[in-house]
């Protein structure tokens, strides 16, 4: 038979493979290529399994559509009130989405898709309790295209991670120069009145979540989450960015006084916003670039939203201007709350730069010569 120093030859040679193998696979584009490759042997468009989360039922894997995981949960609402928590990771997540970004869909069709979810945008999974309250807080003005991108893929993220959650489109009305960081704080308070959400998530209208194990919930301090965009190159662009996607507890919100309100035009808020943490004793937390991944909806800069020119000088005097202005000084007025099947559209005066213009009339009673007239 073979010599003692054959087998080891042997051996040697068995280990050196072995180390080639592991070599080529850690290599990205090596890995993207046998995951093709593995794609075309399978002659199916559905996705590739990671072996992650898998059960007998879980057909969805890394890539994969993010309704199809969903056919699992239970049509209707377990009844009674002795629902057991849901377990910390939800065996629903799956990693990795695919999101290719269409619109060809009517909301009712998206309302049919998401059947579990009830007026107002509200979710609470079938048949367990949620650990967590996250309500999502959409800034917006005329981005209805994207609203409805937004909406088809995070609805059913959310359900994917078990939460009880609720979106609100924080809307300001008429055309003067928008500000972004003024409606986020009427969402916060408008949110806050309807329920004790113990977690706030404030997210661009065009921001797409590409994995689903970037958990909605919060952390022990502000939370960057959308830290590895497309257009970035899925890198953070800058060590203290801030914006895009972040997530705050109630009490980091309070202890920071939410965000400045006289950030108008584009630029500069989530900047201050990021100073406010560090300046009430508090850190920035991060998930990893691997799932902090977003696809951002390509589009122009929209009307009513050039860049601030004042930004720089706001930004120098945060320090100074901190505890003046902020969740404890935002006026406003909400001039409708709607009850959508999908979302909680609050349409919102936040005034101009000059402050709130004084409210309007009440509709004056009608008098007796008005109802003799339409009478007559
Ligand atoms: C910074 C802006 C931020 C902005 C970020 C990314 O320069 O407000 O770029 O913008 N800060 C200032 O202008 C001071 S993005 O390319 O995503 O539109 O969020």
């Amino acid at each position: 038979m073979f010599s003692f120093q054959s087998k080891k030859i042997y051996l040697f040679m068995f280990l050196g493979i072995q180390l080639v193998v592991i070599a080529l696979f850690s290599r990205e584009a090596y890995k993207k290529s046998v995951t093709y490759f593995i794609h075309i042997l399978r002659k199916d468009n559905a996705s590739i399994p990671t072996g992650r989360n898998q059960t007998s039922t879980a057909v969805v894997a890394n890539g994969g559509d993010v309704y199809a995981n969903l056919s699992r949960l239970s049509k209707a609402h377990s009844q009674g009130e002795n629902l057991t928590y849901c377990p910390k990771t939800s065996p629903l997540i799956v990693g990795r989405i695919n999101v290719r970004i269409h619109s060809n869909f009517t909301m009712q069709e998206l309302q049919r898709k998401n059947p579990l979810v009830v007026r107002g945008g509200r979710y609470r999974p079938p048949d367990c309790e949620a650990r967590h309250r996250t309500a999502i807080i959409i800034p917006y003005r005329d981005r209805e295209h994207h609203l409805k991108v937004l909406l088809y893929f995070l609805h059913p993220f959310l359900q994917r991670q078990q939460l009880n959650y609720g979106f609100y489109v924080i809307h300001q009305a008429g055309n003067y120069t928008y500000n972004k960081a003024k409606l986020m704080n009427v969402g916060f308070r408008e949110a806050m009145k309807e329920e004790d959400w113990d977690c706030l998530f404030f997210h661009d209208v065009d921001l797409i979540p590409e994995d689903d194990r970037n958990t909605y919930v919060c952390d022990a301090n502000p939370k960057h989450v959308a830290v590895a965009i497309d257009k970035f190159e899925y890198e953070l662009p800058y060590k203290k960015v801030f914006g895009g996607v972040t997530a705050l507890s109630p009490l980091h919100y309070l202890k920071m006084n939410g965000f400045p309100n006289n950030y108008w035009g584009w630029g500069g808020e989530d900047d201050d916003i990021g100073d406010r943490v560090s300046l009430a004793g508090m850190s920035i937390s991060r998930p990893s670039l691997k799932v902090g991944r977003y696809k951002m909806i390509k589009h122009k800069l929209d009307k009513g939203n050039n860049a601030n020119t004042k930004r720089f000088n706001l930004l120098r005097k945060t320090r100074q201007t901190w505890k003046q202005d902020g969740m404890n000084t935002v006026e406003s007025r909400v001039i409708s709350r709607e009850y959508h099947p999908l979302y909680t559209n609050i349409t919102v005066d936040v005034g101009t730069k000059a402050g709130l213009p004084p409210p309007p009339p009440p509709p004056k009673a009608a008098t007796m010569a008005d109802q003799i007239q339409h009478h007559g």
